[in-house]
């Protein structure tokens, strides 16, 4: 049998990531956006906008991520592709309705497409937390970053080598039956 793990020494050259961006709280977004270009720069990735390996796509807000981010995963053109955002908690419910759409979403859109889609959503209580983790303290953007390029190795050396022995494996994630109820 074989272990697969993702490395971060492959040729770079090659690879290409979409990061989605949503602008709501962009004080905290530019600053995990500017972790997330330092990492993959400092591993050989040319982030330039005009270049051939990194698109970014700004969104007004975390809601609208992962509806984006099918659509660049769609495309096939992405070996990964990073959502980030901010959710931070007010004083009504529009925090949780917001987290969890653009949480199911994120993860919907790499089952349902089979590009890895990292979830750099920040979600916390105030903006001080938010900004304690888009480089007051760390830059969770680097992390993220960090985490494309692990599942971009990852899942390139599983294509072709591990088929799915799973017949349903190309359905919507919807329309999949769940293997633990008997119909
Ligand atoms: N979007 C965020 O990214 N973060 C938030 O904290 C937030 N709050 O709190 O409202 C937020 N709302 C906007 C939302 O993402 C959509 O853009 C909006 O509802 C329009 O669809």
């Amino acid at each position: 049998m074989t272990i697969f793990e993702g490395t971060f020494t492959q040729d770079p050259s090659a690879l290409r990531f979409a990061i989605v961006i949503g602008r709501f709280n962009d004080l905290v977004t530019d600053k995990l956006l500017g972790g997330c270009q330092d990492c993959l720069k400092r591993h050989g990735i040319d982030v330039n906008p005009h270049g051939t390996q990194v698109d970014y796509v700004w969104v007004p807000g975390s809601f609208e991520v992962p509806l984006v981010a099918r659509q660049l995963a769609l495309s096939g053109n992405y070996d990964a592709i990073i959502c980030l955002g901010a959710i931070i908690r007010g004083h009504t419910p529009h925090f949780d309705y917001v987290a969890a759409e653009a949480a199911k979403g994120i993860a919907a859109v790499g089952f349902q497409t089979g590009t890895p889609v990292v979830f750099g959503i920040l979600t916390t209580d105030t903006m001080q937390q938010a900004l304690e983790r888009a480089g007051i303290k760390s830059n969770l953007g680097w992390n993220y970053a960090l985490n494309a390029l692990e599942m971009a190795s990852l899942m390139g050396q599983l294509q072709g080598k591990v088929t799915p022995n799973n017949s349903q494996a190309s359905l919507p994630v919807s329309q999949m039956k769940n293997p633990m109820i008997s119909e």
